[in-house]
């Protein structure tokens, strides 16, 4: 064997040499590979023993792409590209095994080698479009050459990656590996040279292009994806490169792949999804709490409440799994809960989202009780309760005398206190929050909540369950509304305050979901529900929300609420709630004007901001990229923007603090910039260092 650099090393089985790669923890296509790659290739090249050359991995995976860490500094030779030319003019067959997630450039290294084989578990894709770019190595071109242009576009406008079995049906890869992947890859490269075998090269192939129907391709591809795609701008410029491999010769399809690639990486869109990728996976990190912490086995799972968020939790665990006890109150609502479970599965197994033996599978595992005392066999225990106070403690002092010790026991809470509720137990260490998202089977985001006593293993427990059950946990510390909740609640206010002083709830709506979200503050209420918290016997019509729900429009389910509703459930302004508003305008004395978009947008980010800043100075988030985190998981704020805390740097903290001066003045200490903005732009810093 002979070591070419630290991560390359080269070894020749007979007449085939074998080039194996070792750059953890991805194989990222960093310049140390680069440079052994090339080495290695020249090597075996000039080699006249070696009649064939098989590219390998070490590690977890084949190569993962480009290391993204490298973006945005000059590419130091030898490039992807020349990598590619060399193995393209090598003159001897070139082939690339493939395991774990061969990604990016590490697919468009294997599509310049004239064949590949793959483990059976391996998958293929190229998910640049998911970091605001496109494939900048000849993926657009290479691509639609072996599989034209309709699947090429599927999987570069989504960048989800396909199974090794289905990349072999489409002729992406030559054939999967019956047993050892290098084994079997000499074995390819051997038979390769000894059949007399073509170098073919993917750049050459045109069959699938000669006749394509471009046009129909890009519109069949924006009916499926442009609507997910809305505001990025990778999704045009994905399409049109890859039109080019039908549209023009390799180079120049190649020349104009690299042209959009370097523009869109320049972009603040792609900034802020290289920032968002590295903040995902930062959340994980928790200062004092190491992560080798041990965690507690969790080998049940308890729920109490069975409603809309008890049921929509316990699936995350039932699809995980893990075996499930749900606690009801009487049976009518038992039944009602393990009703929304059975029909939300039997939704996602109609559109293919889960096969129906693994509904069988996760609902097999709920045992459903109306006994508190079923719970005392659980590890975790999490309390999905009215949203009150009192409703809470009385449980947890329940749970506190049925629970077996070392039991977890969370809150999934939206706002309360958790170290009040810890209080009312003589084991606060083990009491927590695990605040969900609605929908709870959907929504990515899962704050989990540190109490002033909780146990390091505790939120160490909670974290990595987090993880297990799909969510993207996030560490936040107590305080009403943790950090997504209270960002919100500022934006609110401003909402609300908005249609008494001019603009009405659409435009507000449209100025948001304009930005980027996926619906405003109105259509938010709309869905929840205007009656969560409102009781008709103590309504006052003290708000608009009052009156709306008095006038029985509670949104979406009455098919009325801020706005009028169809039976597809698309809603309208609403003439009433316009004249509603009005009414309450001129009650509450406001002169009434036209409120720009820009004011609308300032009014409602910027506190949202400003708050974020209290946050981090609070220590409520350990880090501003963990707020960016929640609002993108937890709202869906548009990933192109990167979270308001990243927004923030793009906008420069300045624009954001003379806004809520001048805001302040004109409407009080709402405005009020909180410290660390006013500091952050004292000293010319940013929240992130990342925008
Ligand atoms: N570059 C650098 N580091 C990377 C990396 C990459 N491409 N991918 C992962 N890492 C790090 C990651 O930050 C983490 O580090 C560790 O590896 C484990 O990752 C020319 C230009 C491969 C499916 O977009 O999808 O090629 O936090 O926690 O859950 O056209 O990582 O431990 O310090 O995610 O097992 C295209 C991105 C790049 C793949 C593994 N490739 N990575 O998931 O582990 S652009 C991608 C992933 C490109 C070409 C263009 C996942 C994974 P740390 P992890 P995982």
């Amino acid at each position: 064997m002979t070591t070419i650099n630290r991560a390359t090393t080269l070894d020749v089985e007979g007449e085939v040499a074998v080039l194996t790669l070792d750059n953890p923890p991805v194989n990222a296509l960093s310049h140390v590979l680069r440079e052994g790659v090339a080495a290695g290739l020249e090597a075996a090249v000039a080699d006249p023993a070696v009649k064939a050359i098989v590219l390998i991995c070490a590690g977890r995976t084949f190569i993962a792409g480009a290391d993204i860490k490298e973006f945005g500094k000059p590419i130091a030779a030898p490039t992807l590209q020349d990598l590619q030319d060399r193995i393209e003019a090598s003159g001897k067959p070139v082939v690339a095994a493939l395991h774990g997630t061969s990604l990016g450039g590490g697919l468009e290294l294997a599509l310049a080698c004239h064949y590949r084989i793959a483990s059976p578990s391996a998958k293929v894709g190229l998910p640049e479009i998911k970091l605001g770019i496109i494939p900048g190595a000849g993926g657009t071109q290479r691509l639609p050459r072996m599989v034209g242009l309709p699947r090429a576009l599927d999987m570069i406008l989504t960048g989800t990656p396909m199974g090794a079995a289905s990349a072999v049906t489409l002729g992406i890869v030559d054939e999967l590996a019956a047993g050892d992947l290098r084994s079997e890859a000499v074995r390819l490269a051997a038979a390769i040279v000894s059949d007399g075998r073509p170098l073919r090269r993917v750049r050459d192939e045109t069959a699938r292009l000669g006749d394509a129907d471009v046009e129909a391709a890009l519109s069949a591809a924006r009916e499926r994806h442009g609507r997910k795609m809305r505001g990025f701008e990778s999704f045009e410029k994905a399409m049109e490169a890859v039109a080019n491999a039908a549209r023009m010769p390799f180079d120049e399809g190649l020349a104009r792949e690299r042209e959009i690639f370097a523009e869109l990486l320049g972009g603040t869109q792609s900034r802020a999804q290289r920032y968002v990728f590295g903040a995902t996976r930062a959340v994980a990190k928790i200062a004092d709490i190491p992560v080798d912490t041990p965690t507690r086995p969790i080998g049940r799972v308890g729920i109490i409440g069975a409603g809309t968020m008890g049921g929509g939790i316990a699936m995350n665990f039932l699809s995980a799994g893990i075996p499930m006890t749900i606690v009801e109150q009487s049976q009518e609502a038992l039944d009602r809960g393990t009703g929304i479970i059975a029909r939300n599965y039997a939704a996602s197994a109609s559109k293919g989202r889960i096969r129906p033996e693994d509904v069988d599978k996760a609902t097999g595992l709920l045992s459903p009780s109306l006994e508190f005392s079923d719970l005392s066999d659980c590890d975790l225990i999490i309390e999905a309760a009215f949203e009150e106070m009192e409703v809470k403690k009385a449980i947890f002092e329940r749970l506190d005398a049925i629970a077996r010790d070392g039991a977890i026991l969370a809150s999934n809470t939206s706002y309360l206190d958790i170290d009040a509720i810890a209080a009312v137990t003589r084991r606060p260490a083990d009491v927590l929050g695990m605040h969900f998202f609605s929908p709870a089977n959907i929504m990515k985001l899962l704050e989990v909540v540190r109490g002033r006593q909780t146990a390091k293993d505790v939120i160490a427990t909670a974290m990595k369950i987090g993880r297990d059950i799909g969510k993207t946990a996030v560490l936040v510390g107590v305080c009403h509304g943790f950090v997504g909740n209270r960002m919100l609640s500022a934006r609110q206010r401003e909402a609300n305050k908005l249609i008494l002083e001019g603009a009405m709830p659409w435009d507000v709506d449209r100025v948001l979901t304009g930005f980027g979200l996926p619906m405003g503050p109105f259509q938010m209420a709309d869905l929840a529900g205007l009656d969560l918290g409102w009781n008709r016997e103590t309504s006052k019509g003290e708000t608009i929300r009052e009156r709306l729900c008095e006038a029985d429009r509670r949104g979406q389910k009455t098919a009325a609420g801020f706005y009028d509703y169809d039976e597809a459930r698309k809603g309208s302004p609403s003439p009433l709630v316009e004249e509603i508003i009005l009414q309450k305008s001129r009650e509450d004395g406001f002169e009434r004007r036209a409120i720009g978009d820009d004011e609308i947008l300032e009014r409602l980010v910027y506190p949202m901001i400003n708050e974020g800043a209290k946050i981090l100075d609070e220590g409520i988030a350990q880090r501003a990229s963990d707020i960016d985190v929640v609002w993108i998981n937890g709202y869906g704020w548009p990933v192109y923007r990167g979270g308001p805390m990243f927004y923030a740097d793009t906008i420069g903290p300045h624009t954001v603090l003379e806004k809520m001066r001048e805001f302040e003045a004109r409407m009080g200490e709402d405005f009020a910039p909180a410290p660390l903005l006013e500091r952050i732009v004292r000293d010319g810093g940013s929240f992130t260092g990342a925008a």
